[in-house]
């Protein structure tokens, strides 16, 4: 088992969640409808047709949830801010109860001596700039998110020290614009290649705005999923098809942003959509690299215009109840791939695993799954470091069991388990066993 004694001193010890997944009041103050809102009351789309409706209703309970970040020994809370919880169109007018509803969430996080990380977006696209071919397959997206950052920023910045532009763009291209099973719930080569240059102009765009309206002293960064891609046989087709994917998960978000270029693979295929200076666009000096990472993904060959399906791990190895590989050497390689290649400080702002565990007969949840899968992911972390990658903190995904896109509330990620019935949050073995790793319950 890892021990406190295996991290510096100044390790940042976090959390991570989204405004989709745990905020509920999704119809309260202003807020005005978001993809998912849309998504998830779209029947056949959400397992046991579950909604975000009410979710962890943290809206309402963020001083409980807070409180628990601090008796976790937490220093760092990333946070996603709901677009159309603060423009209810995505433009335009401003709803200043969701702007009051941040401030508070931020005063709070502060007031227990938790640092507040704003990711700006994590899914939840304002419904209506998607209705009026605004939304992220139009290059007109660029400036309302600039906008949306500033706003952002003008309001929160003098407080909010982390800032992360879009959280994992290449899975919400692809389980939103190839596969199809997460809000917009497109399937359409043409519509992920634009949306996927648009994703990095907005991000690109959103850093020139958030640099010139945030204190000089602000970090701020950007959030990929990177996860090796394993071509599921050794021939030349799956080799190729596993590139392909490499490409589209990884590389065509994380290469022009940290490294000012599209890898030749997406460059090739974006052809066209990329204008004279658009890579200078969405290239900027930026403070961290906020890397999630669950499992190595599998890759094989397709006869369809992406090149490439996704396959199962390999039988006999160790998977989740998401059905994902466990390999926490998968997850050293990567933390060292990214430290060589992006060259930015990292913070793991994502990694954790799903169960079904609930409180017993005592009322304790003990979630031996979880404890086991972080103490060998932790124990590779430092391994990486160890081996000289730039490794500079760990938020957990995920703070509270929310709501898993289309698992709904099936697959719990919280070191906190939530009844959804009574919003009642029970902390988890793994919370207390956490906390012995931060120093707030006195051993570890
Ligand atoms: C993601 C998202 C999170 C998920 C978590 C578990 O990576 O898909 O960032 O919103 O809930 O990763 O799937």
């Amino acid at each position: 088992m890892v021990t406190r004694k295996d991290f510096p001193s100044d390790f940042v010890w976090g959390s991570s969640t989204a405004s989709y997944q745990i905020e509920g009041a999704h119809d309260q103050d202003g807020r005005g409808l978001s993809i998912w809102d849309a998504f998830s009351h779209t029947p056949g789309k959400i397992l046991n047709g579950e909604t975000g409706d009410v979710t962890c209703d943290h809206y309402h309970r963020y001083r409980e949830d807070c409180a628990l970040m601090k008796q976790a020994g937490f220093t760092a809370y990333r946070f996603s801010t709901s677009w159309s919880r603060v423009m209810p169109e995505g433009r335009g007018a401003v709803n200043e109860a969701g702007l009051d509803f941040y401030d508070r969430l931020v005063d709070e996080l502060l007031a227990n001596g938790v640092a507040p990380w704003v990711c700006l977006y994590h899914w939840d696209l304002p419904l209506a700039l998607h209705e009026n071919g605004l939304g992220w397959t139009s290059r007109d997206i660029v400036p309302l998110f600039a906008d949306y950052a500033g706003l952002m920023a003008k309001r929160l910045g003098d407080r909010v020290t982390h800032w992360a532009t879009i959280n994992e763009p290449g899975v919400l291209a692809i389980m939103g614009y190839v596969f199809g099973i997460h809000a917009p719930g497109i399937s359409d080569y043409g519509a992920w290649l634009d949306m996927a240059h648009n994703l990095n102009l907005s991000h690109g765009a959103a850093v020139r705005r958030l640099r010139a309206d945030l204190p000089g002293t602000a970090k701020v960064g950007a959030v990929p999923n990177i996860q090796p891609v394993v071509p599921a046989s050794d021939t030349e087709a799956d080799r190729h098809a596993a590139a392909l994917l490499d490409a589209a998960w990884n590389r065509a978000f994380a290469d022009p942003v940290y490294l000012g270029a599209y890898d030749p693979l997406m460059r090739r295929q974006l052809g066209d959509r990329v204008r004279p200076g658009d890579e200078e666009a969405i290239h900027t000096k930026l403070d961290f690299f906020g890397l999630n990472h669950y499992s190595p993904n599998y890759a094989a060959a397709a006869d369809n215009d992406f090149g490439w399906r996704m396959t199962e791990p390999p039988p006999g190895v160790e998977t989740t109840l998401m059905g994902w590989h466990v390999s926490p050497d998968a997850f050293r390689d990567t933390l060292i791939h990214v430290s060589k290649t992006y060259g930015c400080p990292i913070y793991v702002t994502e990694n954790g695993v799903a169960d079904e565990a609930v409180p017993g007969p005592d009322g304790k949840v003990d979630d031996p799954i979880r404890v086991h899968f972080l103490d060998r992911y932790l124990g590779a972390l430092v391994e990486a470091r160890a081996a000289g990658a730039d490794v500079r903190g760990y938020l957990v995904w995920s703070m509270m069991d929310n709501f898993e896109w289309a698992m709904g509330y099936k697959t719990r990620f919280g070191i906190t388990h939530v009844d959804f019935k009574t919003q009642k949050r029970t902390p988890k073995a793994s919370y207390h066993w956490l906390a012995s790793l931060t120093g707030a319950n006195g051993t570890g």
